[in-house]
């Protein structure tokens, strides 16, 4: 096993390094969720946009792979979410990240049956009405971040929500390695949440195309859509990004039209193969993504290192 660092997430959930795997809508399944349990991280399961049916599959076939602590991520733009907000609690899901929304209705219901609620956080202000709330924990993400994104970076944003709440905290945005987590911990985070690092984990069921653009992607071959509407969205520059973006600079007057049906199951279609007009969600920390690899391999190569990197910074006093 790897070295460890201490962190109190660890013993407060359960597992054994402090690193989350993000929620990722249509890619974070039962599959690989148990795969970063098992590698001493915590899986965690996207209930997506899918039916509450889809998320205990994902639960079972996690379960059946793993004893291990797990998560399930609420998307609250899901149309399901009442469904799945109980479904949670029947399966005795232990922790909840929560995105894209507001949980405080479902917060008090969560916290009676024990479960620990980590929202996913854009901005301060969101951070205190959580841990108001009872979050348990949040996950506080900057815009490097795939997918859905706030207007924070992770830079600025970490010490500013440490500042204002007193649970803990974890970074994502723009973290794949040791270096990235080492320097979280040193600025007070509790861990980190990593999403791309494992779009191309071996027990990532997507489509090989998805991970091989990751994998080839530079620094600045990301790109965010979206901004003229609620929907900002970070991914791999393809031919979608490129339509999306010339109509919403467009006067276009069917424009909202049109970019809702760029839009519409646009992820889904990446994850199936599509990587031209799917939306190839990545963070901009793709560029660091080299491989495919277990996820195991994945978590020990980053424990490896944050280890060496925090036995150096000792040399910096
Ligand atoms: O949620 C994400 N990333 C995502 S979700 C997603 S799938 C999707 N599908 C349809 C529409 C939108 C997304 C792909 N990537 N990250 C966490 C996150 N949460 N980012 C931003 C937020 C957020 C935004 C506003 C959280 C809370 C919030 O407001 C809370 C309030 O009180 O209103």
């Amino acid at each position: 096993m790897a070295k460890t660092v201490k962190s109190p997430l660890c013993e407060m959930l359960g597992i054994t390094y402090p690193i989350f795997q993000g929620g990722m809508a249509w890619v974070a399944k039962g599959r690989l969720a148990a795969a970063v349990s098992e590698g001493g991280g915590l899986g965690i399961i996207a209930a997506s946009q899918a039916p509450a049916e889809y998320v205990r599959e994902q639960i079972h076939i996690l379960k059946s792979l793993t004893d291990k602590a797990f998560g399930v991520n609420i998307m609250m733009q899901s149309p399901y979410v009442k469904e799945i907000a109980e479904l949670v609690i029947e399966e005795k899901v232990p922790v909840l990240t929560t995105g894209a929304g507001n949980p405080t209705p479902y917060m008090e219901a969560w916290k009676a049956a024990g479960i620990k609620v980590f929202p996913v956080i854009p901005n301060v202000k969101v951070a205190k009405k959580m841990a108001a709330a009872g979050a348990a924990g949040l996950v506080a993400e900057g815009m490097e971040s795939g997918g859905h994104i706030g207007e924070m970076t992770s830079m600025a944003l970490l010490p500013q929500v440490l500042d204002a709440v007193d649970i803990p905290v974890l970074a994502a945005g723009g973290f794949a390695d040791g270096r990235g987590l080492a320097a979280a911990l040193l600025m007070g985070a509790a861990g980190v949440q990593m999403g791309t690092a494992f779009l191309v984990a071996e027990e990532c069921d997507i489509a090989q195309g998805y991970k091989d653009k990751v994998v080839a992607a530079q620094d600045t071959d990301t790109v965010i859509t979206g901004r003229s509407t609620s929907h900002v969205v970070r991914s791999i520059k393809n031919q979608m990004t490129a339509r999306y973006l010339e109509v919403e600079g467009s006067c276009a007057e069917n424009k909202m039209e049109q970019l809702e049906k760029l839009g519409a199951g646009a992820l889904r279609r990446a994850t199936e193969g599509d990587i031209e007009m799917g939306a190839l969600m990545a963070g901009q920390i793709a560029g660091l993504v080299k491989e495919e690899a277990p996820a195991a391999v994945i978590i020990e190569r980053i424990m490896d290192d944050v280890v060496k990197v925090l036995k150096k910074a000792q040399n910096l006093l």
